[in-house]
C-alpha cells in the first residue's frame, strides 16, 4: 500500500483527554476516531488490526469445532422478558421503540437470541454438543465509557454459546473453550491469565475471566505465581486448580497460597467464560430428548472475547515512548518501507514491487525525514526498510526491527529475499 494513496490521519500531539497509552496511541496512530462518548469510527489502519484479531479468533474457534453464525444487533424486548432479564439489565441497555410501538433493544449480549434459535431447531441429544459463535457489535450504555476502545459503549465481541444435554457435557464444552482462549491469546503474542470471577448479569456459578497483566487494568488480580509456569502445558484442569481470582472473589481468610507465592497485579479483562446450566433454557423452554427418552433442559455456557478491547490491550502490552510495537501476528502491515529522498525512488519502488503490496506500507510521500521516521515508529509496524543515500551508489538499505531498535545494513536483493513471501 502506498501511503500517498492511503488514508492515515495521524496526530503529532497527544490528545489532552486521553489518559492511558493505548488510548493516546490509537488516536495518534490513526486507528480510531471518536464520534460520541464511547463510540468510534475504525479508520483503515485500525480496521486492519481488528480484522486480523478476528481472523485469529475465527481460526481457533473453528478448530475447536465451534460454528460461526451471525445474530442481529437489534433484538426484540420480548425475548428478554421471557428470560426475565429485561427489567434487571437496567440502564446499561439501550432501549428502542420501532414504528409499531414494539419494544426493541440494541443487544448488549446474545444469550436470549442464541437460546431462541436452538429451541426451535434442536430436539435430540443426538444433535449435541453444539457450539455456535458470532463476531458482532454490542451496545452497553456504560456509566463511565473511558480509555478509548477499552471501555466503549459500542464494541465488538466474539461471543459463543454452547448447548449440552447434561452437566458433564457442558463442563467439557467449558474446558474446551478455556483451552481455546489460551491458544487465541497466545497467538496474539499475549500472556493470558485465567481467574475465577463474579458472573454479574450473565449469571451462573462457574466463570473465568481472562486477563493480561497491565498497570492500567481496571481489575485487581490475586494469583499463585505458579500459574504462568503451568501455562505452557495448556492443561485446563491444572490451570483451573491454581488459585487465581479477580477483585471481590479474593478472600484472604480462605486463600491458602503462601504470602511469598501470591501475586497481586492489575489486569485488563480480554475474555470471560460462563457456565450457567438452565438459567435461560428453563424459562425459555429450550429442551431436548435425552438418551433415556426424558425431556431435559439444555445445559448452556457462553464465552466472550472483547475483540475491539484487544486492540487497546495489545497496545498496552507492546509499546515504547515512540509508539506502538505490534506483534507480527496482529500488525496492520508487516513492513514499513521508507523512501527518504526522491533520488532513491527507483530503488524504493523496486523493493515495493518485489514484495507483497498487502504486507508493506510504503511511505512514498514528500514529507521531511523526521516526520517519516517518527510516523513509522508511532504506527509500530514490526519491520522498517529504510531507503536512503546508500541505495544510490552502494545498493544498500537499512532494515530496522521496531521492537529491538536493531538496525542492519543489507544489499537491496538481500532485503527483498529476507522479506519476500511472494
Ligand atoms: C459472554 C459472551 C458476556 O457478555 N455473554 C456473551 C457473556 N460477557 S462479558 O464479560 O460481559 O463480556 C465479554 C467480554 O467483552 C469485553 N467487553 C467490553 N469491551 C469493550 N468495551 C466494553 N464496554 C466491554 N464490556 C465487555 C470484555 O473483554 C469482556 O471480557
Amino acid at each position: 500500500m502506498r501511503l500517498s494513496k492511503y488514508y492515515l490521519p495521524t496526530l503529532k500531539e497527544k490528545p489532552a483527554h486521553a489518559k492511558i497509552i493505548s488510548h493516546q496511541y490509537s488516536l495518534r496512530a490513526g486507528l480510531i476516531k471518536q464520534i460520541a462518548s464511547g463510540i468510534y469510527t475504525w479508520l483503515p489502519l485500525g480496521l486492519r488490526v481488528l480484522k486480523t484479531i478476528e481472523d485469529i479468533i475465527r481460526d481457533e474457534m473453528d478448530k475447536s469445532g465451534a460454528i460461526e453464525a451471525l445474530m442481529p444487533c437489534v433484538q426484540p424486548a420480548n425475548l428478554w422478558r421471557e428470560s426475565g432479564r429485561y427489567d434487571d439489565y437496567g440502564k446499561e441497555m439501550l432501549r428502542i421503540r420501532d414504528r409499531h410501538e414494539e419494544d426493541m433493544l440494541f443487544g448488549p449480549t446474545h444469550e436470549e437470541v442464541a437460546t431462541d434459535l436452538i429451541r426451535d431447531t434442536v430436539r435430540s441429544y443426538k444433535d449435541l454438543p453444539l457450539c455456535l459463535y458470532h463476531i458482532q457489535w454490542k451496545f452497553r450504555d456504560e456509566v463511565r465509557p473511558r480509555y478509548g476502545v477499552m471501555r466503549g459503549r459500542e464494541f465488538l465481541m466474539k461471543d459463543a454459546y454452547s448447548f449440552d444435554v447434561n452437566y458433564e457435557g457442558a463442563l467439557n464444552s467449558y474446558n474446551l473453550m478455556y483451552k481455546t482462549y489460551i491458544k487465541i491469546f497466545k497467538r496474539m503474542g499475549l500472556t493470558p491469565i485465567g481467574v475465577r470471577a463474579d458472573t454479574g448479569p450473565i449469571g451462573g456459578n462457574l466463570s473465568h475471566e481472562f486477563h493480561i497483566l497491565a498497570n492500567t487494568g481496571e481489575s485487581t488480580l490475586y494469583y499463585d505465581n505458579k500459574f504462568f509456569e503451568l501455562l505452557e502445558s495448556e492443561d485446563v484442569e491444572s490451570l483451573k486448580n491454581i488459585y487465581a481470582v479477580a477483585d471481590d472473589m479474593h478472600d484472604p481468610k480462605t486463600c491458602l497460597v503462601p504470602q511469598e507465592q501470591l501475586n497481586v497485579s492489575k489486569g485488563i479483562e480480554i475474555g470471560h467464560i460462563f457456565y450457567f446450566g438452565d438459567k435461560y433454557s428453563k424459562p425459555m423452554k429450550a429442551s431436548v430428548t435425552s438418551q433415556d427418552g426424558k425431556n431435559v433442559n439444555m445445559h448452556m455456557g457462553s464465552y466472550g472475547i472483547g475483540v475491539s478491547r484487544l486492540v487497546g490491550a495489545i497496545i498496552e502490552a507492546f509499546h515504547d515512548d515512540k509508539g506502538i510495537i505490534w506483534p507480527e501476528a496482529v500488525a496492520p502491515f508487516r513492513i514499513g518501507l521508507i523512501n527518504l529522498q526522491t533520488k532513491v525512488t527507483e530503488a524504493a519502488d523496486k523493493i515495493y514491487k518485489a514484495l507483497k503490496s498487502d504486507e508493506v506500507l510504503y511511505d512514498d510521500t514528500e514529507g521531511s525525514i523526521g516526520v517519516k521516521f517518527s510516523r513509522m515508529d508511532l504506527i509500530g509496524l514490526p519491520w522498517q526498510i529504510i531507503v536512503g543515500k546508500k541505495a544510490m551508489n552502494e545498493n544498500i538499505v537499512e532494515v530496522k526491527n521496531r521492537a529491538t531498535g536493531e538496525v542492519k545494513e543489507m544489499q537491496i536483493e538481500e532485503a527483498i529475499n529476507r522479506f519476500s513471501t511472494k
